[in-house]
């Protein structure tokens, strides 16, 4: 009987997902360093890149390309391309899983310019380009953790939050980092349910906006971010439940009180304004200590980890909180 072995590096046609052959990239860069990044069809060296877009420019291909990976969740592959973009939760257009993908893309997104408030230096409307430096991003493998007990693992882009908050020059009174995301009825399919107040809010402590977790993304999977995830800015707070991570924003204002949350105001006993992903404080209908992996199958659950994986680098933010009660 002849016994076929297939090298780790032969790839059958049913292996070769968008998924595989990137990872497959990335083990290169890997192992050959930044320079490797002109292995990948049609993208440049990093040296053309900075000589043929200025600074800040977005791809007007529709391509992005990391400088450098860091911040890999603790274990679980990544989920496959088409459930991160297929499978969301943006209720703006619609309360459905799928909604997102079939009706973002009426938003527009380009230009884009940020709206910056509050108690800093510097304050004003902010272009996209002059606050992301479209040729220094970062890829970020972070797991996003849905409240509703799911979960999924993203090769994220973009660049880290709290330089970018520095910039602004916030001042001692700025206890709180609130975001605003877009809001446009006529580009939105708000379902006629009215599950939340619109426009969607959110905010951080401004510890944890500084923690170098804390990220904005505009890219997943080397490429511009999709409608549906949140183009073209979104925060990742990756040890909290993803509300947090608010899509699309258009505002950030340096405030000295705890701001509103979107997900608090509609059902304060279910959401509250830290929301860190805890397996020991349960939500009132449902238990936190598992989660269903997205992507894996029909069964494919795990265990949650404190904080999502990220307690060495997050808990002491909370020493001495009172986890249940500021949940
Ligand atoms: N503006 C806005 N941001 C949002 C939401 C939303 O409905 N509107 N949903 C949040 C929730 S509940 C989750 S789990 C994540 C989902 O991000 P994803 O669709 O990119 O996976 O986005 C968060 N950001
Ligand atoms: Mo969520």
């Amino acid at each position: 009987m002849l016994i076929k072995t297939r090298k780790s590096w032969h790839l059958t046609d049913r292996d070769v997902t968008p998924e595989k052959l990137y990872l497959n990239r990335r083990a290169i860069m890997a192992a050959g360093g930044a320079a490797a990044v002109s292995l990948t069809a049609g993208a440049c060296s990093a040296e053309e890149a900075q000589t043929e877009a200025p600074r800040g420019a977005m791809p007007a291909d529709g391509n992005l390309s990391a400088r450098e990976t860091a911040y890999m969740p603790p274990d679980g592959d990544l989920t496959p391309l088409e459930a991160v973009t297929g499978y969301n939760n943006f209720y703006e257009f619609g309360t459905g899983k799928a909604d997102p993908a079939r009706h973002a893309d009426a938003m527009t997104t380009d230009p884009w310019s940020i709206e910056v408030t509050g108690h800093a230096g510097r304050t004003g409307t902010f272009g996209i380009e002059d606050l992301i430096d479209f040729n220094a991003l970062e890829e970020r493998i972070y797991r996003l953790r849905c409240v509703e007990a799911w979960s999924m693992v993203i090769p994220w882009i973009g660049v880290p939050l709290g330089p970018i908050l520095q910039g602004f020059q916030p001042t001692s009174d700025a206890r709180y980092v609130a975001f605003e995301t877009y809001f446009n009825r006529s580009e939105m399919r708000i379902g006629t349910f009215p599950v939340l107040d619109w426009p969607y809010v959110e905010g951080l402590r401004m510890d944890e906006a500084m923690n170098p977790l804390a990220f904005l993304a505009v890219g997943l999977y080397d490429r511009v971010l999709p409608n549906q995830n949140g183009a073209p800015v979104r925060l990742v707070v990756p040890w909290k439940y993803g509300f947090k991570s608010i899509k699309s924003i258009v505002r950030i204002s340096f405030v000295s009180d705890e701001p509103p949350t979107s997900w608090n105001r509609s059902a304060p006993n279910e959401y509250g304004f830290y929301s860190n992903v805890n397996p020991n404080v349960d939500h009132p209908r449902w238990s936190q200590a598992s989660e269903r992996v997205i992507g894996g199958g029909p069964f494919a659950r795990r265990d949650t980890d404190m904080f999502n994986g990220y307690a060495d680098e997050v808990a002491g933010l909370y020493a001495g909180m009172d986890l249940s009660e500021n949940f």
